[in-house]
């Protein structure tokens, strides 16, 4: 376990401080994308300068979940979908906790599909990363949403005969306020961009395609990748929803052509998060719930001093 540290404290914060003391072995398949997830988190993490005390995991069922038995931090494994209220909760009772949400394609997409539009819709205040395998891993291969049309699997032997949902603009239409693609494959952008989804105030939706060698051979291994927002191919402004919504379309569709299009696709630095808009109008205290009880008299009383003091 890593020390306790005085919440917001000025320190030099170092990566592996994000590895847990017993450092249980991933039990992750050799070349599972699942990997390039949590080694971009841990880059991130100091340069957001967060510990591992101000950090909360909060993860899906699915290969994907296990990311918080890896990473050193207050985490939550939750049930199948169900990542974001969870998360949504814990942010609104201490805004001043760095909440990461986390889970699979089936698990964000598909079972968890109404808490994305809804958390996109509201702009909490978090980083939500969904692996994207483009199938249900964990149970062996089957066909998920994001699986392409005529793909095969046991669960469609023939073939799907659906068209795949699409993550991105899905995210725009909803409401997120910073929407990213990137790649296993590409760990460099992948840190960044997470850093960047950390920094950001609002809901920050990030599709990290991990490739899947078990049960997907199809996805392959999501290479060559393109940075769309380097790229001389393409030319377009991530803070113009107009321009970003065309970006997207195109990544969606060229994915499943073998063109893998990463990047940040849309930021509106300018809304204001959940968070942020509770208070504006009252209805949310200044000072974090997490940080008040009731003693005997049924008075609100500060605890977060009681707290530090006890892990002193
Ligand atoms: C309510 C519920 N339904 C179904 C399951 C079975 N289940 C576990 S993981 C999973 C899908 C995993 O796929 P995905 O979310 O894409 O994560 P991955 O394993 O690919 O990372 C399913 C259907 C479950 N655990 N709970
Ligand atoms: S089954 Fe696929 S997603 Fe799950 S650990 Fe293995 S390679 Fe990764
Ligand atoms: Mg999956």
């Amino acid at each position: 376990m890593s020390a306790f540290t005085g919440i917001g404290e000025e320190r030099e914060i170092e990566r592996e401080e994000f590895t847990p003391g017993l450092e249980p072995q991933p039990t992750w398949c050799p070349g599972c994308g699942d990997f390039g997830v949590l080694k971009a988190l841990k880059g991130a993490m100091p340069e957001v300068g967060r510990t591992p005390d101000e950090t909360l995991l909060v993860t899906g069922i699915g290969c994907s979940g296990k990311l918080n038995s890896y990473f050193e931090s207050y985490g939550f494994h939750t049930i199948h979908g169900r990542s974001l209220p969870v998360a949504r909760a814990a942010k609104v009772a201490n805004p001043g906790v760095e909440v990461v949400a986390a889970g699979g394609d089936g698990d964000g997409y598909g079972i968890g599909g109404n808490h994305f539009m809804h958390t996109a819709r509201e702009n909490h205040d978090m980083l939500y990363i969904v692996f994207n395998n483009e199938i249900f891993g964990l149970t062996k291969g089957q066909t998920s949403p994001t699986s392409p049309k005529g793909h095969k699997s046991k669960t469609q032997p023939s073939g799907s005969a659906k068209e795949p949902i699409r993550p991105l603009s899905l995210a725009l239409t909803s409401g997120a306020s910073f929407v990213a693609r990137t790649a296993a494959v590409n760990p460099n952008q992948a840190q960044r961009i997470l850093t960047e989804a950390m920094e950001h105030d609002g809901f920050a939706h990030v599709d990290f395609l991990t490739q899947c060698p078990t049960w997907n051979k199809d996805a392959k291994q999501y290479v060559p990748y393109i940075d769309a927002n380097e790229s001389d191919d393409y030319d377009f402004d991530p803070t113009n929803r107009a321009e970003a919504q065309e970006m997207m379309r195109q990544t969606e569709e060229k994915l499943y052509e073998g063109e893998v299009l990463t990047g940040i696709y849309y930021r509106d630095d300018d809304r204001p998060s959940y968070g942020q808009e509770k208070r504006a109008i009252g209805e949310m205290p200044e000072e974090p719930l997490a940080e008040r009880y009731f003693d005997d008299d049924y008075e609100w009383e500060r605890s977060a001093d009681l707290l530090l003091d006890k892990h002193r």
